[in-house]
């Protein structure tokens, strides 16, 4: 095999690791997003980190205090004041610095934006979605086989008002990773701003009935000029 077999072996190794990877999330396609791709960067590090410790001191031990042919016990002793207080302040301050990271991309995602430039309505209903543009009452409803497509500027603040007619549902949009629950009278809000132009797959994420798999939808995200062309086609047929 040799050296390069060796290094093609464990470059084939890696294929796997590299696609749960890229399977688990998207190219992040929102303001958003972007700060959560951020902090799941930081979790995959930090446990990361962890692993490596963690295997790194249990092989090291495997190793170095392996049997060696005699019987006996090595040196028995207790209480380390240094080495407990190690590994008892390490992870209190790794958990204490992972819950503040996301405090802080949670309370920068839920800000709701002062005047948002665009409302849209988002209604679940069993089995489909109604999209109503609040100012401009543009309405968007898909039915079983037939999703809807909701079109969005780039660039601009989207507040999504989410509402259910009947049972909850949830408004789940992979590459925004992100996903919030429309329950009945509950006037719940999603606030996004998208900077990439593009198509974008929906769906309901919470199971909600017989045709629970047909609440898809997408979501096309322009620019603004062709976003406003597009709203005023859309007007002007009844
Ligand atoms: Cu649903």
């Amino acid at each position: 095999m040799g050296r390069h077999g060796g290094l093609r072996r464990r470059a084939v190794a890696l294929i796997p690791v590299a696609l749960i990877l890229a399977a688990c999330t998207q190219p992040p396609a929102t303001v958003e997003a972007d700060r959560v791709q951020g902090l799941y960067n930081v979790f995959l590090v930090a446990a990361g980190g962890v692993f490596a410790v963690v295997a790194g001191l249990i092989g090291w031990n495997i190793v170095r205090y392996r049997a060696r042919g005699d019987d006996s016990l090595p040196v028995q002793t207790n209480t380390n004041l240094l080495l407990e207080l190690i590994w008892w302040a390490l992870p209190t301050l790794l958990v204490i610095g992972l819950f503040v990271a996301s405090a802080v991309v949670l309370n920068a995602n839920d800000a709701r934006h002062p005047g948002p430039p665009l409302r849209v309505k988002v209604e679940g209903f069993q089995w489909q979605w109604r999209f109503t543009y609040t100012d401009s009452k543009v309405q968007l409803t898909g039915i079983p086989g037939s999703p809807p497509q909701l079109v969005l500027p780039i660039g601009s603040t989207v507040d999504f008002e989410l509402v259910s007619d009947d049972v909850i549902h949830a408004f789940f949009i992979p590459a925004f990773l992100v996903k919030r629950d429309a329950i009945p009278g509950v006037d719940n809000h999603l606030e996004l701003t998208i900077d990439q132009p593009g198509t974008y797959a929906g769906q309901c994420a919470e199971f909600c009935g017989l045709l629970h798999d047909q609440m898809i939808f997408s979501i096309r995200a322009v620019s603004p000029s062709e976003f406003a062309a597009w709203l005023a086609s859309q007007r002007s047929t009844p």
